[in-house]
């Protein structure tokens, strides 16, 4: 499988992780994203008219959206990264495979800006940022409520794959997660996984720290 990919992208990172969580391996054909704008010749518009990468080649198929990447990656080789099929948990992943779109638009927009400057509001998009952080912080401790360390379950789906990078990244974009301890748990939970992968700005866990104590009502 190929992927179409550039080190500093979280979106392409959570199709390296996954593939790395479930043992596949990938052909990487490195994007000149930045400054060369790669993404956006014909060639790759013909791949991809959406113009964003990351884009998955398997024999004749060509996915793109990761989410749709994730969910390609974990049916053929680790379905229980698909969850359970239990209805209510069926139901949480796709929740949170679509709030990834929210991550990606506001903390990854965030990060450009601050990042490769791209024009944008950046109040606008650190407060739609911060919304999208206090959401996530409060489905995390009703999970934990529920005994669960995961978004959807008791053990990681392509839905933590989904939401973690941009989360991870978040500071880049000038968004703290200090203000956040079940998701500093969370993505704690998420960096201790074996085989987890890395990326620039994303390390394995190695916090000599204890972890932070979550209380119901925290978010
Ligand atoms: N919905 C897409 C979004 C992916 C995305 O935003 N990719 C960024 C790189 S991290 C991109 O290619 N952006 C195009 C651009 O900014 O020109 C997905 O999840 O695959």
């Amino acid at each position: 499988m190929k992927l179409y990919d550039y080190v500093l992208s979280p979106s392409c990172y959570k199709v390296r992780l996954m593939a790395a969580l479930t043992g596949v391996k990938l052909e990487i054909r490195p994007v000149d994203f930045h400054p060369g704008a790669e993404h956006r010749d014909p060639e790759f518009l013909a791949l991809n008219p959406a113009g964003s990468i990351p884009i998955l080649e398997d024999g004749v198929l060509i996915l793109t959206e990761s989410a749709a990447i994730l969910a390609y990656l974990a049916s053929k080789t680790a379905p229980e990264w698909l969850g359970s099929g239990a209805p209510e948990e069926v139901a949480r992943i796709q929740q949170w495979l679509s709030f990834a779109h929210r991550l990606t638009s506001s903390l990854g927009g965030a990060r450009l800006h601050e990042m490769l400057l791209r024009p944008g509001d950046i109040g606008a998009l650190q407060a739609q940022g911060i919304a999208a952080l206090r959401e996530l912080e409060a489905g995390l401790v009703e999970q934990g409520l529920r005994g669960m360390r995961f978004l959807a379950s008791d053990r990681p789906t392509v839905a933590d794959i989904a939401c973690f990078p941009y989360v991870a990244l978040a500071p880049d974009g000038g968004i703290p997660l200090d203000p956040y301890p079940a998701i500093r748990l969370w993505s704690r939970a998420i960096r201790g996984l074996e085989n987890f992968i890395e990326m620039p700005g994303i390390h394995r866990l190695h916090e000599l720290k204890s972890e932070p104590n979550v209380e119901p009502g925290d978010a």
